[in-house]
């Protein structure tokens, strides 16, 4: 048996240990450790309910936005403050760009050089890549001179010997199989989308005041809408916002979509590759007109168990029994012991630090071996994100999503079996963006509507003085965040926080061993039919891993200040 080590995994935000056992060349145990820790729960509780989402927001610097929403909404949700259409709407938009721009640049940024050999651009002929690009896509950079250029501005990086953001990649490794046209193509793209990202950046700007972590406000939004004024949304403000949506469709329909189903046209084999633990998990999100009913949600909540479609298990999450968090595996105590779960609403953040100093020679996989705690949904491990909302879009019969999945499955021969891989979820994000970019001309259009009909409230005051608050309340505030469903448990008690918890996409997805010993999303995606080509250069981790989009500052909400080399591959 031999062990290999791959830490950190760069190309995420935060600091994620994998440390694989192979057995006949493939692995057969993997562990997740989540390294830093920050405890963002304790220093929210004594605090004023209505200043969480600016602490909470500091949970990441990536979902910027995600958990300012998810706090404002616990805090109205233990209040039960309505908030008005306008305000819902706008929060849709919000969450909307959010999900474009974090999902264009994972694809390119931070997973497309796990699928695409940055040298082997350079061997391209411009004009086939040209004729490529033009047979997939309407867009416009595509003639024989400007993937001419991009070529030249490459072969420059390199030339210099330092290829600064291409470092380090395991280029030549025999599972690229993009021929060189297609890696120039993209390579193209990832430089187009760091400019475009800067744009749809705005949008937070707009509303929220600025990007990253834009302004909440609990009870609405913060800026007041009159299209006369300067400072409020104006009428420019709001034909910006037109622009930036167009700018973004037009980006998703012809570069994100179609790169993603040509370059997954090359790498079929690893629909049947990563597939994790089969159960499915939404919370739900994109109310069109208050949280209100659920059914007329975008997303709809469920679990998915055991990869069956044909049922959606509904999910409660206020009920004890529910939605638990273990940490049998993780640095942290209970009261009472480390074997049961709790309800968040129960949650104990007490940190129990019992594992060797880092840097880790090796994880006590035994004992406790991760920062990140186990939630399970009634005992079960889930996976939460972009293919979990897919599904149930699909399960239920969502119109668009039935259509983009069939056709997606149909153009690359697979069956829907297929879905449930590394593959799966790196397209499932894709379709998915297709899908929000496209709820957000309607939601922009109702928003107009509504400013025209006359309504232009955006904040609701009737809760804001504490003296109008119950001695004793509590709340779920929950959302969909680009990585998966996220939820915000908060205690109130004589007008401060007496309890405050996240549970958030990566701790769905990254959390160690549970007490039954089942495996999280990652070990078990990597427990599943990775083979390593190459034994020092371990490709295939990273391109599961990354096809969930890792966030462990999300995860484990300090760093080690001795945390360790920048990059190590460990074969023993
Ligand atoms: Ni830090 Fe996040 C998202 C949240 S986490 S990126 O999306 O919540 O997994
Ligand atoms: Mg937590």
């Amino acid at each position: 048996m031999s062990r290999i080590v791959v830490d950190p995994i760069t190309r995420i935000e935060g600091h994620l240990r994998i440390e694989a056992q192979m057995e006949g060349g493939r692995i057969s145990q993997a562990f997740s450790s989540g390294t830093s820790v920050r405890g963002l729960e304790i220093i929210l509780k004594g605090r004023d309910p209505r200043d969480a989402w600016a602490f909470a927001q500091r949970i990441c610097g990536v979902c910027t936005l995600v958990h300012g929403m998810a706090s404002i909404r616990a805090v109205e949700d233990a209040l039960k403050i309505d908030i008005p259409a306008n305000a819902q709407l706008i929060r849709n938009l919000m969450i909307g760009a959010q999900y474009v721009h974090d999902h264009v640049m994972h694809f390119y940024h931070l997973h497309a050089l796990d699928w695409v050999d940055v040298v082997s651009a350079l061997n391209a002929d411009p004009a086939a890549t040209s004729a490529l690009a033009q047979s997939i896509s309407k867009h416009p950079n595509s003639s024989p001179g400007y993937f001419s250029d991009v070529r030249q501005k490459l072969k420059n990086f390199i030339e210099t010997g330092q290829i600064g953001i291409f470092n380090q990649g395991y280029w030549g490794h025999p599972e690229y199989k993009l021929p060189p046209e297609a890696n120039l193509m993209a390579v193209a793209h990832y430089f187009e989308a760091l400019a475009w990202q800067r744009e749809v950046a705005k949008l937070h700007a707009i509303f929220g005041g600025k990007n990253p972590h834009p302004n909440f406000v609990v009870g609405g939004v913060p800026s007041p809408i009159d299209l006369n004024s300067d400072s409020a949304i104006n009428a420019e403000k709001l034909a910006q916002v037109k622009d930036i949506i167009a700018l973004a469709t037009s980006f998703v329909d012809n570069v994100y979509l179609p790169d993603t189903l040509a370059i997954a046209g090359f790498y079929k084999d690893w629909a049947m590759r990563g597939e994790g633990v089969g159960n499915f998990l939404t919370y739900g999100d994109f109310p069109s007109d208050g949280l209100g009913d659920p059914a007329k949600w975008l997303v709809p909540a469920g679990v998915i168990l055991n990869r069956d479609l044909s049922v959606i298990h509904p999910v409660d999450l206020s009920a004890d029994g529910e939605i638990e968090e273990y940490v049998a595996h993780s640095w942290y105590d209970y009261e009472g012991g480390k074997d049961k779960g709790l309800h968040p609403w129960k949650g104990e953040t007490a940190l129990n630090y019992t594992g060797p100093q880092p840097p880790f020679k090796e994880l006590d996989v035994e004992g406790s071996y991760s920062w990140i705690k186990s939630p399970r949904w009634k005992g079960k491990p889930v996976e939460v994100g972009p293919l979990a909302r897919v599904l149930m879009m699909y399960a239920s019969g969502q119109d668009q999503a039935r259509e983009l999945v069939d056709q997606a499955l149909s153009t690359l021969g697979l069956p829907v079996r297929g879905l449930y891989s590394t593959l799966g979820r790196v397209a499932a994000r894709t379709l998915e963006t297709k899908i929000i970019v496209d709820a957000m001309k309607v939601w922009y259009d109702a928003l107009i509507a509504n400013i025209k009909a006359g309504d232009t409230t955006t904040f609701n005051a009737a809760k804001w003085e504490p003296s109008s608050w119950p001695s004793e309340a509590k709340g779920v505030g929950f959302m969909e965040a680009p990585r998966g469903g996220l939820g915000h448990w908060i205690v109130i008690k004589d007008g401060k926080i007496a309890n405050y918890q996240a549970v958030v996409p990566s701790t769905w997805n990254a959390g160690p061993r549970d007490a039954e010993g089942q495996s999280g999303a990652y070990e078990a995606a990597l427990q599943d039919n990775h083979t390593m080509a190459v034994e020092d250069q371990p490709l295939e981790i990273l391109r599961t891993i990354h096809s969930f989009d890792p966030c462990l500052a999300c995860a484990v909400h300090v760093m080690d200040p001795e945390g360790g080399e920048r990059l190590r591959v460990q074969v023993c």
